[in-house]
């Protein structure tokens, strides 16, 4: 056999991920993983190189992986280094870069886009998805497809309330950091704060609102007026209170229904109809809570079906 080369297929500089193509004998190179991946051709698999970063390992034939790290150049580099140690010699990339099937180029193509390591699993499950799929394509799988898009594009949470029950409180002990300012005082929130948070998963943009309230006060109500526009476009809309106070009327303030209710500072006591119910100053609930926003927005049965995602849905 001639002798076995690599190639790095994306430009220099950093980007979300880099591919470089091994061919000739790739068995050095799943070695450089630990554990040694399984990985027969037409398979797509996850490694992890020590010290360095997971990689993903797209067998073509057997004589052609690719590697496909992160795209910083410390990492690439570094591969590089350790493949040229084993012999392997670095040549330039052979363009274009064809994939097996149109179904693993636009898994290939949405990669960079995953943001956690389930959006990551899912997709990569879905070019042999694609192939045992049975063509019957149902308005159903239209919909589930939309919110597995969610997985890549972040959806926007916004929750609504009265002030000082704990919304900020809430955003803070999420996000592990003291983002929003909290404080035993109604109107301490004005604009309203946005912070991207995984939950479970799902990434999402979590916009934490001044309470909602009648007042004198020009600023807080300019940054209430601000925010409404943000509760009636949110992918989920949760209306929240506690025991001493009143859900949001938020189809009078808003026109539109909350998705969810949630009832925080339960510890002192939970108003009735709650669906969810936390205490974050004390770190109660909160697993709960994240797993149902998850739910409400990719639901179990996506996560847990068969049939393959249309990308590029959106909800
Ligand atoms: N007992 C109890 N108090 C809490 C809890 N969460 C927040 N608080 C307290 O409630 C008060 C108000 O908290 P914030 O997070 O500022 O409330 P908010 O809803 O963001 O208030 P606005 O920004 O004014 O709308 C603070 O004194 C918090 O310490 C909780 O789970 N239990
Ligand atoms: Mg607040």
């Amino acid at each position: 056999m001639t002798a076995t080369t690599v190639a790095r297929c994306t430009g220099a500089g950093p980007g979300g991920i880099a591919v470089l193509q091994v061919v000739g004998d790739v068995n050095a190179a799943l070695h450089l993983c630990t554990p040694t991946p399984n990985c027969p051709e037409g398979t797509i698999v996850l490694g992890h190189v020590q010290d360095v970063d997971d990689v993903l390992l797209a067998r073509r034939s057997e004589h052609d992986l690719l590697l496909m790290p992160h795209g910083g150049e410390a990492i690439v580099h570094t591969l590089l280094k350790r493949l040229q140690a084993m012999g392997i010699e670095q040549v330039h990339a052979r363009t274009p870069l064809p994939a097996i099937d149109t179904e693993e180029s636009a898994m290939l193509a949405a990669l960079p886009l995953a943001p956690t390591r389930l959006a990551l699993d899912v997709l990569l499950d879905q070019p042999r998805r694609w192939r045992a799929f049975d063509g019957n394509w149902t308005d159903a799988d239209d919909a589930r497809s939309a919110r597995l898009g969610r997985l890549l594009s972040p959806p926007v949470v916004a929750m609504a309330g009265p002030p000082n029950i704990g919304k900020s409180t809430l955003l803070n002990a999420l996000s592990g950091r003291r983002a929003a300012v909290v404080a035993d005082a109604p109107g301490t929130t004005r604009d309203h704060v946005g912070l991207m948070l995984d939950l479970g998963g799902l990434v999402v943009e979590w916009i934490d609102t001044p309470g909602l309230r009648d007042t004198e006060d020009t600023i807080e109500a300019a940054s209430i007026e601000l925010a409404l526009p943000r509760l009636r476009s949110a992918d989920l809309l949760i209306g929240a209170t506690d025991a001493s106070q009143d859900w949001p009327a938020l189809e009078q303030t808003i026109g539109r229904r909350p998705d969810m209710l949630v009832a925080l500072r339960s510890d002192l006591g939970t108003p009735a109809d709650a669906h969810v119910h936390c205490a974050a100053l004390h770190g109660e609930g909160l697993d709960a809570l994240v797993t149902a926003v998850r739910d409400a927005l990719v639901f179990p049965e996506d996560l847990a079906s068969m049939r393959p995602w249309r990308l590029g849905a959106t909800a």
